[in-house]
């Protein structure tokens, strides 16, 4: 009977198979223009992600759950994005040994200031790495730098999109000097 039931399940579709090893945080769904950034770099390199609204101060037993399950679920490393008094990176990586990538989120009134420096400066023995203000995509890109110390694909791929980026880079010396001409 067991058996049959196992044959006749049905089957999921191929995007809810892959185990995600990347966590993509955010205090607030206000964050999340900003963050998806982080899940269409990874999806670039064919990363499986997952995305999640978890807030420190509102939620933080719900974060306790997520950031100690994270390593037994297969995330190899966090992406946290917050603004304000940003304190979800750092109390992520309080409750976990996973790398915690911070993204600190523009506010209106200090201009993200407050966010930056609430993830930038975590006091010595529970790092977080942190990128510039929104640069969700630097966050991505640094989660994949890490994982393809152990993944050759990955690194072969990244090699590839260094490649292009510095490609792209050298035609901006024609493109400045076609506007040159062009002006004169
Ligand atoms: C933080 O407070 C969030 O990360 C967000 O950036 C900010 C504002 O949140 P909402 O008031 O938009 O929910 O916790």
């Amino acid at each position: 009977m067991r058996l049959i039931i196992f044959l006749f399940m049905p089957t999921k579709p191929a995007e809810y198979t892959s185990t995600p090893v990347v966590g993509i945080l955010m205090g607030s769904d206000s964050d999340f223009e900003i963050m998806k950034e982080a899940s269409l770099v990874l999806d670039e390199f064919k990363v499986s992600s997952e995305l999640s609204v978890i807030s420190a101060h509102r939620t933080p037993h719900d974060l306790e759950q997520y950031a100690t399950s994270a390593i037994a679920r297969g995330l190899k490393i966090i992406i946290a994005g917050a603004g304000g008094a940003a304190h979800l990176p750092g109390v992520t990586a309080a409750m976990t040994v996973l790398p915690v990538i911070g993204v600190p989120i523009f506010s209106k009134k200090l201009n993200g200031q407050d966010s930056l420096y609430s993830i930038v400066q975590m006091p010595a023995g529970i790092p977080v790495a942190t990128v510039g203000i929104d640069n969700a995509r630097n966050a991505a890109l640094l989660a994949i730098q890490i994982l393809a110390l152990s993944n050759d694909a990955l690194m072969a791929d990244l090699i590839e999109f260094r490649k292009k980026l510095a490609d792209a880079s050298r035609q901006k010396t024609g493109k400045i000097r076609e506007k040159m001409y062009a002006k004169s």
